[in-house]
């Protein structure tokens, strides 16, 4: 059986709820900046959140949600999303500098002890690299881009989760198979993309994403969490793995359980 090489993580949503106070803020404000009236509430951008990428992402708006907005054409939409994606990266990185978002309770400690202990770490997101650069420097510190060996972010790949080509770049990346390697989740679309080249996969739900099916997932939990005491476990099978939280031991339990 494999051991437990490395850990792969999500951005938004795993390492930190960037989601409803971060992305949404900052897609609002290019919006408004533009002269556009579009505005994503609360539940409409958590209905956009079902396609990722955020370029994608203002795409299947007009589509979805605006068939009135007066359509430019093909060429010019392009171009016009381009640069709203951009304005819309800027209010983003910015808001991470002045610290919006933290990350989520057990997400440092996690890295801290996997670095202790030699695993392996890379980030594996759909997200835009500045995004992961700016919320890592702003949590962790400027020195932690060095501690993830691989950061395959955004358009890096052709096709975004729920597709499994940015972990399928990872994977390569690092010269690891997939059951050398845990994947840290947050939403349907992510663990569709990890499962899709079977990654064994922990899924920590938030607010956006806690209906979403996580069949298959090695174990759904609310969060990491503190040491000490067993996690609010909401799906899969952690048998006594989680007994004092999530910590390296408990992950190469549940690790080997998966591959069981
Ligand atoms: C999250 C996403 C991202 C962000 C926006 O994916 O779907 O698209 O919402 O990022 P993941 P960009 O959880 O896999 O990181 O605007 O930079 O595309
Ligand atoms: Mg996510």
């Amino acid at each position: 059986m494999s051991e437990l090489k490395a850990l792969l993580f999500d951005v938004d949503g795993t390492l930190a709820d960037t989601e409803r106070d971060g992305h949404r803020v900052a897609f609002n404000r290019a919006f408004a900046d533009a002269g556009l009236d579009w505005e994503w509430d609360v539940p409409t951008y958590g209905h956009l959140l079902q396609v990722t990428g955020g370029k994608e992402r203002m795409r299947f708006y007009l589509d979805d949600l605006r068939p009135d907005w007066p359509r430019p054409g093909e060429a010019e939409l392009t171009e016009m999303i381009k640069k709203l994606h951009a304005a819309k990266t800027e209010h983003y990185t910015r808001m991470l500098g002045e610290g919006a978002v933290a990350l989520r309770p057990g997400v440092e400690r996690l890295i801290m002890e996997a670095r202790q202990l030699g695993l392996r770490l890379a980030i594996a997101t759909t997200t835009t690299p500045a995004n992961v650069d700016a919320l890592l420097r702003n949590t962790l510190g400027e020195q932690s881009l060095g501690w993830f060996e691989v950061i395959a972010a955004g358009d890096i790949v052709p096709a975004k989760k729920p597709a499994g080509d940015i972990y399928a770049y990872t994977l390569e990346q690092m010269n690891l198979t997939a059951d050398q390697c845990l994947a840290f989740e947050d939403s349907e679309n992510g663990i569709r993309s990890s499962s899709a080249v079977n990654i064994p996969t922990l899924v920590t739900v938030n607010g956006y994403t806690e209906k979403h099916d996580f069949s298959g997932a090695v174990v759904v939990l609310e969060e990491l969490g503190e040491l000490g005491r067993s996690p609010m476990v909401l799906g899969g099978g952690a048998g006594d793995c989680l007994r004092n939280g999530v910590d390296i031991a408990a992950l190469r339990c549940l690790h080997a359980r998966a591959l069981m």
